[in-house]
């Protein structure tokens, strides 16, 4: 993935402070965290980074309404944060605030470098401004409601209109370097339909942005160099935490090693700002933009948008006290497309998990580690495989490619249908065969002829359907370990599979030599899973 950078560089969005965690900023993080885990599983450095975004009108006023400190405000809502990751377990490796000493100076930096390479100018500005959303909109993008209230159309978030001096981005040259980068990249954003969206609004034409304002209006932000009556647009100040958590611009050579990022993940309602500011900003800088913006759709709540004020928000801590962690990580990552915007509902939650962790995975586990069915609990050597038996091969050894195509892309549904749709057809092999039956036959006949053609086929059958069915199993919880870490390591761990040899590198039928035919050797038995 990295074609500059040695290091996969994930980020989620730096969440806003104005607000505890809820279930959507969970699910960004998750699939951060799911993208992280896979890659380290193939053994490539990761810097995975996540944080808060404390500065802006929004946060000022969440603190003042809260009455409390703006700093401890922030302080507060940013420990809420990262106690959802560690509640979640979101591994990341830097988790940036914007209050931060290190992203001041970052922001800064890129400042002077939009400034030196005549990006920025000083203008007049008259527009109307959400501060839920904290952006500035055009008449085309808000609407009257009946009581008289200005709001944007997307959003629905009051509008005031704002007319101050403020430091300008000429986003207007833009148009043609965004384009063609899009071009050169149709990958650069995902999924495809977010893509063309980017494209057609980029299409459309782009006006100058304003990245500033007046210090009376704004105290809590950074402010702009050399101008103390100005401040830093809150955006312009969120979107380089990326660069500041690469170390920009105190240490360039690390800088080279881990941006550009390999892959943002973002919700869509904020693409706009990734996916044409970013870039924007980025190519006015001169600094190489990021590969994958990866937009996900949002979580409803039985059909309706999540929000504080409809008191249908679901908390991270709810939800995982209540059903377990690795339940809540499957769901949401099984569940939550990136095209349409998914419904939260717990009984599906217990459905999905039920039917595919639980009956589908767990129960090949326990079959297909039984020993009940085998002779003095013995199990042959497998080998000799029938027609049948090679096509589930190659399905084992094709599912691990198809699954890294759609880690990669990312899109975990996909990669968890193509896991199930795996076990599925070994579960059926093993109903088809029923290794259970022919056991009890192989007793049977066993003390009359002990060394007969019809039993050495008998145990040749139950020995590869357990063998097939054992390596599938070894397979898939390698393979969902990154989307449910804890439910594979206890799995890898009943069967006996070393801790050096959960990587991808051994995604291969046959390539170790775990399960029931090693245990059989070293008579050791397997504990049904329980
Ligand atoms: O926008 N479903 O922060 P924010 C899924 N600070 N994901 C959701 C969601 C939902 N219902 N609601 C929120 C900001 N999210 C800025 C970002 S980045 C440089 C600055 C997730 O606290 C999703 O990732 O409003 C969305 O984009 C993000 O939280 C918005 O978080």
């Amino acid at each position: 993935m990295h074609l500059f950078s040695t290091t996969t560089t994930i980020t989620t969005p730096i969440f806003y402070v104005n607000a505890s965690p809820h279930l959507g900023h969970l699910h960004s993080s998750l699939m951060a965290d799911a993208l992280g885990r896979w890659f380290r599983f193939k053994q490539e450095p990761v810097l995975f980074t996540t944080g808060t975004d404390e500065h802006g009108l929004k946060v000022q006023q969440a603190a003042e309404k809260a009455d409390k400190p703006t700093a401890q405000f922030c302080d507060e809502v940013a420990a809420s944060f990262q106690a959802m990751c560690k509640q979640g377990d979101v591994q990341f490796d830097r988790f940036v605030r914007t209050t931060e000493p290190d992203h001041a100076v970052a922001v800064a930096a890129i400042w002077k470098t939009l400034v030196d390479n005549d990006f920025i100018y000083l203008g007049e500005h008259e527009a109307y401004y959400c501060i839920s959303d904290e952006t500035f909109l055009t008449e085309m993008q808000i609407e009257k409601r009946d009581d008289g209230t200005m709001v944007s159309k997307e959003s629905s978030h009051p509008v005031e209109l704002v007319k101050e001096e403020n430091y300008k981005f000429r986003l207007s040259k833009m148009q043609g370097p965004l384009l063609e980068w899009l071009d050169e990249h149709p990958e650069a954003v995902q999924p495809p339909s977010r893509y063309n969206e980017v494209r057609a609004t980029i299409e459309r034409g782009l006006r100058d942005v304003s990245v500033s304002r007046l210090r009376e209006n704004i105290q809590w932000a950074i402010p702009v160099p050399g101008d103390a009556n100005h401040s830093i647009y809150v955006w312009l100040d969120a979107l380089t935490n990326y660069l500041t958590c690469c170390k920009y611009p105190t240490d360039m050579a690390h800088f080279k090693t881990c941006w550009p990022a390999s892959y943002h993940i973002v919700g869509k309602d904020i693409l706009k700002f990734h996916a044409i500011y970013w870039p924007a900003f980025l190519l006015a800088a001169k600094l190489p933009l990021p590969h994958k913006i990866v937009a996900h759709a949002h979580w409803t709540v039985n059909g309706v948008k999540m929000s504080k004020s409809l008191g249908n928000v679901v908390t991270p801590d709810a939800i995982i006290s209540k059903f377990g962690l690795d339940s809540v990580r499957y769901f949401l990552l099984r569940e939550g497309v990136l095209t349409d915007d998914g419904d939260f509902n717990e009984d599906m939650l217990k459905e999905r998990v039920n039917s595919e962790l639980a009956d589908t995975l767990g129960n090949l586990v326990i079959r297909a580690t039984t020993l009940a069915f085998l002779p003095q609990g013995q199990l042959p050597a497998a080998g000799n495989y029938k027609q049948s038996d090679m096509e589930l091969i190659h399905l084992i050894n094709e599912t691990a490619q198809t699954v890294q195509g759609h880690y990669e892309r990312p899109d975990f549904a996909l990669v968890v249908k193509s896991v199930m749709h795996l076990l599925y057809e070994i579960n059926r092999n093993f109903s088809k065969h029923e290794p259970w039956v022919v056991a009890k036959e192989l007793r049977a006949i066993a003390l009359e002829a002990p060394d007969s053609d019809d039993i050495r086929a008998k145990r040749e059958l139950i020995a590869n359907t357990l063998y097939l069915s054992i390596e599938a199993v070894r397979l898939s919880a390698l393979l969902l370990l990154p989307i449910v870490p804890a439910t594979s390591a206890r799995i890898l761990d009943y069967l006996n599979v070393p801790a050096t040899e959960r990587t991808f590198e051994y995604c291969r039928f046959g390539h170790s030599n775990y399960g029931p035919v090693a245990n059989a050797k070293s008579k050791t038995k397997f504990v049904p899973f329980q």
